[in-house]
C-alpha cells in the first residue's frame, strides 16, 4: 500500500514538472492581459523598509548612509543584528500606508520583503532572522500591508534581494545551496501565502553568482507559484546598468531605469524607479527632498513615454512615513485627484512630447491629454501645440476644473488661450479630441553628425528632407521660427557653433528641431578604447566642443568607460606653444562613476615617441564623497604637435560602495589646452 501511494506521488510531481508550462514562452495576447493592470496603473510606492531604519543613516559620528549601512560601514554581521531587538515599529499602520499611497493616486505597493542585509520583513519559516522572531514587534508587516491591501483596492508587491550579506552560504561555492535552500523556499513563502502579488521586484542580481540561466530558472519558479504575477528584469543578468533596460532577450516584464526616465519613448515596459530625498532607506539627516510639482513632472514624463513611476518612501523604525514624504504624497494626491485620469490608463500617443514643458499621452478611449507646464505658456494665457490638432469642433477642457478652453489655429499651429495665468508650478492638462500632426520631415546639418570639429575654417551644408521644404536656422542655440534666416547655400563658418534648423513644409507642421555643434577646435583627437555605448555622447569631438556634462550625467557630454583606463591623444597639426593642460572628470559615487586615481599628460613631436611630462594623484574615492564635477589643470609650458592624456580608471567599485567588485565608471569631458 504505502509503495502505491509512493509511486502515485512521484508520478504527480512528474506529471506536475513535466505539465509546468513554459512562461518564457508566452504568446503576446497572454502576456499583455497579464500586463494590463500595470500598464494602466502607471503610478506605484516603493517601501525602502528593514533593520536598517533603526541607525537611520547614521553610524561612528557618519550620518549619509541608507539602507547599505552594513556594507558602506562595514558593520559586523552580529553587530548589524542586534538592530533587530531594536526594531520595534509600534506606530505601523498598515491601513494608513496602504490609504496614503492610494490618495496620492498609486495603484501598487512594492515593498522590501528582504533587502541585500538578508533580514526578512515577515514571519519566515525557513529563516528565523525575521521580524516575527528577532524583534520586539513580533507581527508580520508584510500579512497586515497583504490585508490593508486587499481592503483598499491596491495590490501587493515585494521587492526581493538575491544578493543577500548575512547568509553564510549566499556567495562563492555554496551559493547554489543558498538559492536552492533559502532563496528558493522564502520566495516560495511570499508567493503562496500573501495572497495574489502584483509583482516581484527582484534586484541585487549584479553579483558574480548570478546568471541570465539562473534568471530564466528563478523566473519559470515564480511564475509557476503565481502564472499571472509580473516580474522585473533584474531576475536575470540583462539589464543595462541604472539605465534599467533589458538588453537583447534576456529575461524579465519589464525594464527598471533606476534614479533616471528614459530620454524617448519607448514601446517596450519599464518603470523608472527613484527616491524623493537621495536615500531609498529612511536616513534622518537627509532633507533633501525634491518638490511635489518635479515629482508629477517625473510621473508625467514617464506616462508620455509609455512607462510606470515607482516613487520611494523609507518609513522610520517606528513605522511612520517621514513628515515630508507624508507632505509629497498629500500633494500628488491634490492633483491626481483632478487629472488622474489622463495618466490612469493611459498610454503613450503618436507625439509623447513638445519641447522640454509639454507631453502627451492617449486615453483608452481615444482623448488626448495634453500636460503643459506654466513655463510652455507665453507669458499670458496663451499655449501653442504644433502636434496636436483638435478636431473640428472639438471641445477642449481643462481638466482641473471643467473649464472649456478657447482655440484657433494659426499658420504655427493652434493657439489655445486660458481664463487665467498658470501658477510657476501648475501643470496644465487639456483634454481634447485630437489628430496628431503632420510634421516635416526633419532635415539634416552637414553629414548628420552632432558634433564636428573643424580647424580654422568650415563651409556648413544644411539639407533639406525634400524639395518642397524651406529650411530655416540659428547659431546660436535658439529654436528657429519663420522669422529666423532662411538657409540658401552653404555658410562659411570661422567660429564654433551651436546650429538649429527646422524644415517648413506648406500643408505640415514644422519638423523637430534638429542640432549639431560645429566646434572650431585647435587639434583632431583620437580616443581609446571606445566609450561605453550608452555614454558615447557625441564621440571623441564631444571632448573638444567647448560644453562642459553637469552632474546630471545622462543629459550627454560625457563619454564613459567601464572599468577601463582611457588615453586621449590630442593633434595640432603642427607645433603650438601651450602653458596649460586641462581634464574635466566626474564624481557620482552613487551612479558609481569615481574620478580617475591619476592623469598623466605627454607629449610627441611625432605622434609616436612620447615625453611624460607631468603626473596628477587624484583625491582617492571615499563614502562621503558628494557629487562633483571636476577641472583638474596642470602647467605645462612646451611646444609640441601631440599632447597625450592617460586617465587611470580605479577600476573596481570600492569594498565598502554598493558596487563592490563591479566595473566601476570613468566619465571624462573636455580634454583641453592653454
Ligand atoms: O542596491 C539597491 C539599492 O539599495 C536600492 O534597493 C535600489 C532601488 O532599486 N536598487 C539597488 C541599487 O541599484
Amino acid at each position: 500500500m504505502r509503495k502505491a501511494i509512493f509511486l502515485w506521488l512521484a508520478f504527480v510531481w512528474t506529471v506536475g514538472l513535466i505539465a509546468q508550462p513554459n512562461y518564457l514562452q508566452e504568446a503576446l495576447p497572454e502576456h499583455n492581459a497579464r500586463m494590463q493592470w500595470w500598464r494602466d496603473a502607471r503610478f506605484g510606492l516603493f517601501i525602502h523598509w528593514g533593520l536598517y531604519a533603526v541607525p537611520a543613516g547614521a553610524w561612528q559620528g557618519k550620518d549619509y548612509y541608507g539602507e547599505w549601512i552594513m556594507e558602506e560601514a562595514k558593520i559586523p554581521v552580529k553587530t548589524y543584528e542586534t538592530f533587530a531587538s531594536q526594531f520595534n515599529p509600534t506606530r505601523f499602520d498598515a491601513d494608513a500606508w496602504v490609504q496614503m499611497a492610494k490618495r496620492a493616486g498609486m495603484k501598487y505597493i512594492v515593498i522590501t520583503s528582504k533587502h541585500h542585509d538578508g533580514f526578512s520583513l515577515w514571519n519566515s519559516a525557513t529563516s528565523d532572522y525575521d521580524v516575527a522572531d528577532r524583534t520586539p514587534f513580533r507581527r508580520d508587516p508584510l500579512r497586515e500591508l497583504a490585508d490593508a491591501c486587499q481592503r483598499h483596492g491596491l495590490r501587493l508587491c515585494f521587492y526581493h534581494s538575491i544578493m543577500d550579506w548575512h547568509h553564510p552560504q549566499a556567495k562563492g561555492e555554496t551559493f547554489a545551496q543558498y538559492r536552492e535552500q533559502f532563496l528558493k523556499p522564502q520566495l516560495h513563502e511570499l508567493l503562496t501565502q500573501y495572497g495574489p502579488l502584483g509583482v516581484l521586484w527582484f534586484d541585487g542580481e549584479w553579483i558574480e553568482e548570478w546568471t541570465e540561466e539562473q534568471g530564466r530558472d528563478l523566473y519559470q519558479f515564480v511564475r509557476s507559484r503565481q502564472p499571472n504575477i509580473l516580474i522585473n528584469n533584474r531576475v536575470g543578468k540583462g539589464r543595462n546598468g541604472m539605465q534599467g533596460m533589458t538588453q537583447g532577450n534576456a529575461v524579465g516584464d519589464f525594464g527598471t531605469p533606476e534614479q533616471e526616465i528614459l530620454g524617448e519613448k519607448s514601446a517596450v515596459d519599464w518603470e523608472s524607479c527613484m527616491t524623493m530625498n537621495t536615500h531609498w532607506g529612511y536616513n534622518r539627516a537627509d532633507k533633501n527632498f525634491k518638490k511635489s510639482a518635479d515629482l508629477l513632472w517625473n510621473l508625467v514624463d514617464c506616462a508620455a513615454k509609455g512607462g510606470n513611476y515607482l516613487l520611494n518612501v523609507g518609513p522610520t523604525a517606528e513605522g511612520l512615513f517621514p513628515a515630508e514624504s507624508v507632505d509629497i504624497l498629500a500633494k500628488m494626491g491634490n492633483w491626481m485627484d483632478k487629472h488622474g485620469k489622463a495618466i490612469h490608463g493611459s498610454r503613450a500617443w503618436v507625439h509623447h512630447a513638445e519641447g522640454p514643458n509639454i507631453r502627451y499621452t492617449q486615453g483608452t478611449d481615444g482623448t488626448v491629454y495634453v500636460f503643459a507646464k506654466a513655463a510652455a505658456f507665453d507669458g499670458q494665457r496663451r499655449l501653442l501645440l504644433q502636434k496636436a490638432i483638435p478636431a473640428v469642433g472639438a471641445t477642449v477642457l481643462r481638466l482641473t476644473d471643467g473649464t472649456k478652453i478657447g482655440w484657433k489655429p494659426t499658420r504655427e499651429g493652434t493657439v489655445f488661450t486660458l481664463p487665467d495665468l498658470p501658477a510657476v508650478d501648475d501643470i496644465v492638462v487639456l483634454s481634447m479630441q485630437a489628430k496628431p500632426a503632420v510634421l516635416a520631415d526633419a532635415p539634416t546639418i552637414g553629414e548628420g553628425k552632432s558634433v564636428v570639429v573643424f580647424a580654422k575654417q568650415t563651409n556648413l551644408a544644411l539639407h533639406p528632407a525634400n524639395a518642397r521644404q524651406t529650411l530655416r536656422y540659428t547659431l546660436d542655440g535658439s529654436t528657429p521660427t519663420v522669422k529666423s534666416p532662411r538657409y540658401g547655400r552653404p555658410l562659411p563658418l570661422m567660429h564654433s557653433a551651436d546650429i538649429r534648423v527646422r524644415a517648413y513644409e506648406k500643408g505640415k507642421v514644422p519638423s523637430e528641431t534638429v542640432q549639431a555643434r560645429w566646434v572650431s577646435a585647435l587639434a583632431g583627437i583620437r580616443l581609446q578604447p571606445d566609450p561605453a555605448p550608452q555614454y558615447t555622447a557625441y564621440g571623441p569631438a564631444t571632448l573638444l566642443d567647448g560644453q562642459h556634462g553637469t552632474v546630471d550625467f545622462q543629459k550627454g557630454n560625457w563619454l564613459g568607460f567601464n572599468g577601463k583606463d582611457v588615453e586621449a591623444i590630442l593633434d595640432f597639426g603642427q607645433p603650438k606653444a601651450i602653458q596649460r593642460v586641462m581634464a574635466t572628470c566626474l564624481r557620482r559615487q552613487s551612479s558609481w562613476i569615481f574620478w580617475p586615481t591619476a592623469l598623466e599628460w605627454a607629449t610627441s613631436d611625432d605622434g609616436i615617441h612620447w615625453t611624460v611630462r607631468t603626473t596628477e594623484s587624484l583625491p582617492v574615492a571615499d563614502p562621503a564623497a558628494a557629487d562633483e564635477r571636476r577641472t583638474f589643470a596642470q602647467p605645462l609650458s612646451v611646444t609640441t604637435r601631440y599632447i597625450r592624456l592617460r586617465a587611470t580608471s580605479i577600476g573596481k567599485c570600492p569594498t565598502w560602495h554598493s558596487g563592490a567588485g563591479s566595473d566601476s565608471w570613468l566619465f571624462i569631458d573636455e580634454v583641453s589646452v592653454e
